[in-house]
């Protein structure tokens, strides 16, 4: 089994010039506002408040860090989360939402540690222009060694019907709630397979 087992929170970078040093392989979470990114830290990392949570979409407005280690057959591999401000959120002004979004954009592209790309997408809404435009980005500037993994979040505000029909249009989605803990398991494994490339048990 793959946990991980260690969690620090190490920096919030405002601009690119305060980021850390490019020293680590990296999963950066990637999504709307509100979508769940910095929940799944938590539910990954196991810890409540490591990550910023709130109700109120454009909560994360810094690019921050948490170095982590996974654990699996009592060898430690380390590597760093990244969770991002929302792309969409719109309730600031209009020359800060610029500034961010090329912030945020800028870190995005240039940022060559980033082995992961996280696309979270709300299970309720799957056909969201954002998403689409989030997704043909990423295809768009991602480098041959990095790599993009969707997750569909708080599936507990699903019915099973509406699981059954999210199941049949993408067979192998990852389906995950950071509120009650289902999927987080697989996407550990997903994440960490996607980083270091080992065949899972
Ligand atoms: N029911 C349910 N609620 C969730 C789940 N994940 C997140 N939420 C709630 O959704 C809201 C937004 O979660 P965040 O993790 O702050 O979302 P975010 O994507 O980081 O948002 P920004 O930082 O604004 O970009 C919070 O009220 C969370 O409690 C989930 O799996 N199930
Ligand atoms: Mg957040």
């Amino acid at each position: 089994m793959i946990i991980i087992n260690e969690a620090n929170f190490v920096k919030s970078a405002e601009k690119i010039d305060q980021v850390l040093a490019e020293d680590c392989s990296e999963i950066a979470f990637i999504g709307r506002s509100n979508v769940g990114k910095s929940s799944i830290i938590n539910a990954l990392t196991k810890r409540k408040n490591l990550a910023k949570s709130s109700s109120t979409p454009g909560k994360t407005r810094l690019i921050n860090f948490f170095d982590i280690k996974f654990k699996k057959d009592e060898k430690n591999y380390s590597a760093r989360l990244v969770d991002l401000p929302g792309f969409g959120y719109a309730r600031v002004s209009k020359s800060i939402k610029y500034e961010w979004q090329k912030t945020l954009t800028q870190f995005i592209k240039e940022r060559v540690s980033i082995k992961l790309f996280v696309h979270l997408v709300d299970s309720r809404h799957l056909d969201l222009k954002i998403d689409k435009e989030v997704s043909a980005y990423l295809h768009d500037i991602r480098r041959a060694d990095q790599k993009i993994l969707v997750i569909f979040t708080k599936s507990d505000k699903l019915k099973q019907k509406d699981i059954s029909l999210l199941k049949k249009i993408y067979p192998n989605s990852l389906m995950v709630s950071s509120l009650n803990g289902k999927g987080i398991q697989k996407a550990t494994d997903e994440i960490f397979n996607a980083l270091f490339g080992l065949d899972i048990d």
